[in-house]
């Protein structure tokens, strides 16, 4: 079976770049050229070089081959003429139009969905996103097994879509096909059962968290909008413990797959856990999202979301749609509350201000601490909201006491007298609860 793992090594590294033309159905999309160019941005990121575009006008696809008869031929033509050696198509196919496309254009067929599979087989990291990769690019897969080669090279690119050629023939009784479906099957459940093992510890970890009372705010949007900057942003103005590591940033697609979880300190003693999460598409696989819920188990527990906008893009206002949706299916309460970060002021050729607030939104540079500061500001006014203010006096017996208030709350004053410590400390209320007997005065 471990031939079909090796569908997850880096694309880059094993195969030169490969030739791509780009393709797709405007239907009634207001937002088809954008989808087209960010297209081509995943392209790129699955480590193809778009040499051409090729673009049908129609209100829907045709069934069998998605593209009309003429657009068909148009496409194979600029194949051949930019010697493109993957169409990629913008949509999700069935599979019988992938099997139609790809015996009509001689091709091999990637659509968005694969792209997107590709894309993250090759960054995920952690055996936790390795897993739930694979199982989305074995469901993907499996409905797509098919006997034999098409007539042309399915190999390369890094897909699980031609997996059928892939598999070992083991020849007697069964087809090729039904062992092939036989062995995928078997490997999902594989996975799963040991993804489910992952997840209960991971589980563990956080519902350990949240019985610490400390609150959890996460950084979730778009790819690329600048989530990871803003967490190290603030990770070395306010880290908590000076080893925490920062976390990876780039100026590529899908830079960040795996949930990273720190704690910050503001002063005064205000401590939450930030969480820096996967981002967004437009498109999204559903299988994907599906497998990415237990990663983005930190934003759904969250108490307060900050969607980071990539404020310098033009289409910013269809990614905050995007995420929304993504944020939505993902069962993401909508009453968590949310702070809009608008990113990258400093790249707006217009000379926006910033940093500026108005009610929850905040107009910014993860690169400016002056921003991240006001950032810091907005996160500890909503989510120490709830903070209650009082006077404990605690017998000398209960020292375990006097040292949880130190460790959680902000200590304004200390005093001793005759019969223990008296302290006015401002916690939230979960925490207040612990030690309420002894309130004094609030
Ligand atoms: N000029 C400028 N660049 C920024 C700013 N914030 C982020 N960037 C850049 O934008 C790119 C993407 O930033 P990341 O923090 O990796 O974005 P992300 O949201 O974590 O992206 P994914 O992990 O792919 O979802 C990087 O090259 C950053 O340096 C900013 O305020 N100004
Ligand atoms: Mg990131």
């Amino acid at each position: 079976m471990e031939h079909i793992m090796t569908e997850n090594k880096p694309l880059t590294a094993t195969t030169q770049t490969r030739n791509a033309l780009i393709s797709g159905i405007t239907k009634r999309q207001d937002n088809f050229d954008y989808t087209m160019t960010e297209l081509g941005e995943l392209a790129k990121a699955a480590g193809y070089a778009v040499v051409a575009d090729v673009r049908q006008k129609a209100d829907f696809p045709t069934g069998a081959t998605y593209f009309g008869k003429g657009k068909v031929e148009e496409i194979r033509e600029a194949a051949v003429l930019h010697e493109a050696d993957v169409i990629i198509v913008n949509d999700e196919l069935s599979p019988s139009q992938l099997r139609n496309l790809e015996k009509q254009i001689k091709r091999r067929v990637v659509d968005r969905t694969q792209l997107i599979l590709d894309i993250f087989g090759t960054r995920a990291r952690s055996k936790q996103a390795k897993m739930q990769v694979e199982i989305a690019q074995l469901r993907y897969a499996l409905p797509r097994l098919r006997n034999q080669s098409a007539g042309f090279d399915q190999q390369g690119g890094g897909s699980t879509g031609g997996g059928g050629a892939a598999l070992a023939n083991r020849g007697s009784g069964e087809t090729q096909l039904e062992m092939d479906k036989r062995i995928l099957t078997k490997r999902i459940s594989h996975i799963k059962h040991e993804l489910i093992e992952e997840e209960q510890s991971e589980q563990t970890r956080s519902s350990q968290r949240t019985a610490s009372d400390i609150p959890t705010v996460a950084l979730v949007g778009y790819t690329n909008a600048g989530k990871s900057t803003t967490m190290n942003g603030l990770l070395s103005l306010y880290a908590d413990r000076p080893e925490d590591k920062q976390v990876f940033e780039k100026n590529m697609l899908f830079a960040t797959l795996d949930t990273s979880v720190r704690r910050i300190e503001l002063p005064g003693n205000r401590q939450f856990l930030l969480s820096d999460t996967v981002g967004f598409v437009g498109k999204l696989p559903t299988k994907l999202v599906d497998s990415f819920k237990a990663t983005l188990a930190e934003a759904k527990n969250a108490d307060l979301l900050i969607h980071v906008v990539d404020f310098a893009d033009q289409h910013y206002p269809e990614m905050m749609q995007v995420t929304e949706k993504t944020l939505r299916d993902i069962g993401i309460a909508e009453d968590v509350p949310v702070i809009e970060a608008y990113n990258k002021a400093d790249l707006r050729g217009d000379a926006t201000a910033f940093p500026e607030v108005n009610g929850n939104q905040l107009v910014y540079s993860a690169r400016d601490d002056a921003s991240l500061q006001q950032l810091a500001a907005m996160i500890e006014e909503r989510i120490f909201a709830d903070q209650v203010t009082a006077t404990y006096l605690i017998p000398f017996t209960d020292g375990a006491a006097v040292n949880y208030i130190n460790s959680v709350a902000k200590v304004d004053q200390t005093d001793y007298n005759e019969t223990g410590t008296l302290i006015t400390a401002t916690m939230s209320k979960a925490q207040a609860v612990k030690v309420q007997q002894y309130i004094v005065e609030e």
